[in-house]
């Protein structure tokens, strides 16, 4: 059990505790055209926070909505928001105007800090707060940067309760609406004294980079929180493709990696080009790490993936293994101080080989911004993450699909994930989505959408090839009745697949 002082804030914790700890010299933040130590980040927060309280006058619990891409600056004014006893609301670089909009009512927000160069949609939003000011814009005598230049250092940490909310964090939305969720001060620190300090064993010495947004949790933790917590430096770049990602691990000897699946399949191919001799820990999640995909990482590197499960309203990973605690085909186990079940339809708990609804007890939790579906996501304490998973005897859970995409074909039970994980064994699939699409018959019938690795030719003859590998490798009921070749997967910043376009399609 984790125990935090009734007074507590966030940001202090991480930036005030490690510069007196004497971490004050050490690299704190690696950026494109800069680094800083945690004595230099702890005197721009400083500063920001006094933009905030003295040139905006915002008050205790104003909410303020953070619009950059992954770069030092966005990390500060995070966390000076914190510091400030403010309340971030962190938004995804992607987002237009509309969803933006949207987030601004939603969460009342009242003040915007955005980068220069995302500015355009922020300023095609309807009914923005009285104040809208740019960071990384240094020529304009109204942004962040000019501003903070008049203010002193040290800002004194606002008193802020253990259970203030400090964080409203929009889901990346799969199926379109995002729902915004609430995290205190405390959990902040929660989620950095398990999964990085149990799983991950960071350390100071540890070098961060990965490519998920600080707008999103997965990214804010392993990216932000988790190194500071212990000393270590992150590195925050924008527009990282899998080209450049690798290349940056080699150029700043990265030792942990934070992406997605998708990510780390485009750079098995690649991996063979760099250096990555630093790495020694490599974390995927955002969603299922599909065995074939495992294997291909690490015979490309030689690690061993660390596959863990977060969502947004529980804040980070909370079901993960690493080193030899990892049983291929499986999540991973509970993280320390996280408890997980699987539940039938009626809510009662089954054992070991059946498919169930995955329940998460643990120090955060979901608390969803005046959102009713809050009954839906908690009951009787344990957050229903919408999962279907099934546990082993030894206390391993594994993913099957979500409990919504779950494809009844004929009376049977398919998840796509399954197939995927079969298709992407065949040399010539780069990536693939599998749906259940309605059908008057089976009810639904089970259709794949298969991107091709370069030179392979989209013709029926592999179509076939196709439909039979399955059929070979997994009970031939599953085997997809439809295929469809297409150029891309549609999918989230995040990297998740939107499987509701391809039932669409
Ligand atoms: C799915 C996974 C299988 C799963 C997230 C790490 O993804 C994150 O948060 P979101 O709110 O989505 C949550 C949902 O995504 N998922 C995530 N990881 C896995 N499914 N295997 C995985 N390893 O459906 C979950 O309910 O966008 C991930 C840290 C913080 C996060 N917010």
């Amino acid at each position: 059990e984790l125990h935090y002082p009734s007074q507590l804030n966030c940001a202090a914790e991480l930036l005030d505790a490690a510069v007196e700890g004497g971490a004050g010299e050490r690299i704190a933040i690696v950026g494109e055209h800069e680094s800083w130590t945690y004595a230099e980040l702890q005197r721009r927060v400083d500063r920001i926070a006094y933009v905030l309280r003295a040139d905006l006058g915002l008050v205790t619990g104003n909410r303020v909505l953070l619009r950059g891409a992954n770069n030092p600056m966005m990390a500060a004014c995070l966390l000076a928001v914190l510091k400030a006893g403010l309340i971030a609301v962190p938004t995804m670089p992607l987002l237009r105007a509309r969803e933006l909009t949207a987030i601004v009512d939603k969460a009342n927000v009242d003040a915007v800090l955005c980068a220069a160069s995302l500015r355009g949609e922020i300023d095609a939003v309807s009914a923005l707060p009285r104040h809208v000011v740019m960071f990384n814009d240094p020529d304009n005598p109204a942004s962040v940067e000019a501003m903070m230049a008049r203010h002193p250092v040290p800002f004194a940490a606002h008193a802020s309760a253990a259970d203030d909310v400090c964080l409203i964090s929009f889901t990346s939305g799969t199926t379109g609406i995002p729902k915004g969720t609430m995290h205190f001060h405390r959990d902040v620190l929660a989620i950095c004294d398990c999964f990085p300090r149990h799983t991950l064993q960071a350390r100071e010495d540890d070098i961060f980079i990965g490519t998920p947004p600080l707008a999103f949790t997965f990214g804010l933790g392993g990216l932000l929180l988790f190194p500071m917590r212990v000393g270590a430096a992150g590195v925050l770049l924008e527009k990282l493709t899998p080209d450049t990602l690798l290349a940056a691990i080699e150029k700043y000897r990265a030792t942990v990696c934070f992406t997605a699946p998708t990510f780390y399949r485009q750079m098995v191919p690649l991996a063979a080009n760099y250096n990555l001799s630093s790495l020694t820990r490599t974390v995927s999640a955002g969603e299922a790490l599909p065995l074939a995909t495992r294997e291909a990482w690490q015979g490309a590197t030689g690690l061993r993936m660390i596959d863990g499960i977060g969502a947004t309203e529980l804040l980070h990973i909370f079901i993960s293994a690493a080193g030899d605690a990892i049983r291929p085909g499986a999540t991973g186990k509970p993280v320390p101080g996280y408890q997980a079940c699987i539940l039938d339809a009626n809510g009662q708990q089954v054992g070991p080989g059946v498919i169930g609804r995955l329940a998460v007890k643990g120090p955060t939790g979901c608390r969803y911004l005046a959102d009713e579906r809050q009954k839906e996501y908690v009951s009787d304490g344990w957050n229903l993450t919408g999962d279907a998973y099934e546990m082993d005897a030894d206390g391993y859970f594994y993913y099957r699909s979500r409990t919504d995409d779950m494809i009844i074909s004929a009376g049977y039970n398919i998840a796509g994930a399954e197939v995927e994980e079969v298709l992407l064994r065949h040399e010539a699939v780069a990536e693939c989505g599998v749906v259940g699409r309605p059908c008057e018959e089976r009810g639904q019938v089970v259709e794949a959408h298969v991107v091709l690795k370069p030179g392979f030719d989209p013709t029926e003859a592999l179509a076939t090839q196709l439909q039979d590998f399955v059929k070979l490798q997994i009970a031939p009921y599953k085997y997809p009745r439809s295929l469809r070749f297409i150029d891309k997967l549609p999918r989230t910043e995040t990297g998740k697949l939107q499987r509701f376009k391809l039932r669409l399609a």
